[in-house]
């Protein structure tokens, strides 16, 4: 596997600005999380870094570059093709990069969407993409943050609340992933 430098030196080429910062943002926020939640810190700064390495792309070439890699890709993907760059990522994480730890690689395949009974670092992931310090694009974002480092499962119900609530809203397809953990973990239907 290559060095953290190394990586991130290789993302700061390939990502925007923007993006690229968004990353470190990612990083250092999850790993701050594992700390307070008892999981693995490198692991955590790991998934972090490498969580959106898919992105330096146009979302228009995700179908086509996870079926190169055998990744399934569904309708609703082909018609919100976004969703896909976080099953590439984990595959690019691994083919680029060497990641072969499994929870990294799962953390990263569900970062966008979220899963039915994630494991703590995919959680933290998660949770960590949506309110990372650079993030403002909604009004209870630090309620969501202070519920981040109490209680992360309620903090995911909160994202996941805000993301459907988005999604209704501009008329975006719902992905049956995004539905089944919003299902899982606030234990009411949609
Ligand atoms: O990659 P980031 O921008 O950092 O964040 P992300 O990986 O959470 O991706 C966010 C995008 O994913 C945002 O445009 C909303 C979209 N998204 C998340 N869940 C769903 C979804 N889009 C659709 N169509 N359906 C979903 O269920
Ligand atoms: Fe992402
Ligand atoms: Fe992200």
């Amino acid at each position: 596997m290559k060095q953290f430098q190394d990586i991130l030196t290789d993302l700061q080429n390939k990502l925007n600005p923007h993006r690229f910062w968004h990353t470190v943002g990612v990083a250092e926020t999850v790993r701050l999380l594992a700390q307070v939640h008892g999981t693995d810190e490198e692991q955590a700064l790991l998934a972090g870094i490498l969580h959106d390495c898919a992105r330096y792309m146009p979302n228009e070439q995700f179908p086509e570059e996870c079926e190169k890699r055998s990744i399934p890709v569904s309708d609703l993907e082909r018609a919100a093709p976004i969703l896909l760059h976080a099953p590439l990522g984990a595959a690019i994480a691994q083919e680029v990069y060497g990641v072969t730890d499994p929870a990294i690689l799962e953390a990263i395949r569900v970062h966008t969407t979220g899963a039915p009974a994630m494991d703590l670092l995919a959680k933290l992931l998660y949770i960590a993409d949506y309110i990372e310090p650079g993030r403002d694009m909604v009004s209870n974002l630090n309620d969501i943050r202070r519920a981040a480092f109490r209680d992360p499962d309620e903090a995911l119900v909160m994202i996941l609340r805000g993301t459907l609530g988005y999604l209704q809203k501009k008329g975006g397809p719902i992905h049956p992933a995004t539905l089944e953990t919003y299902q899982y973990y606030a234990k009411e239907d949609y």
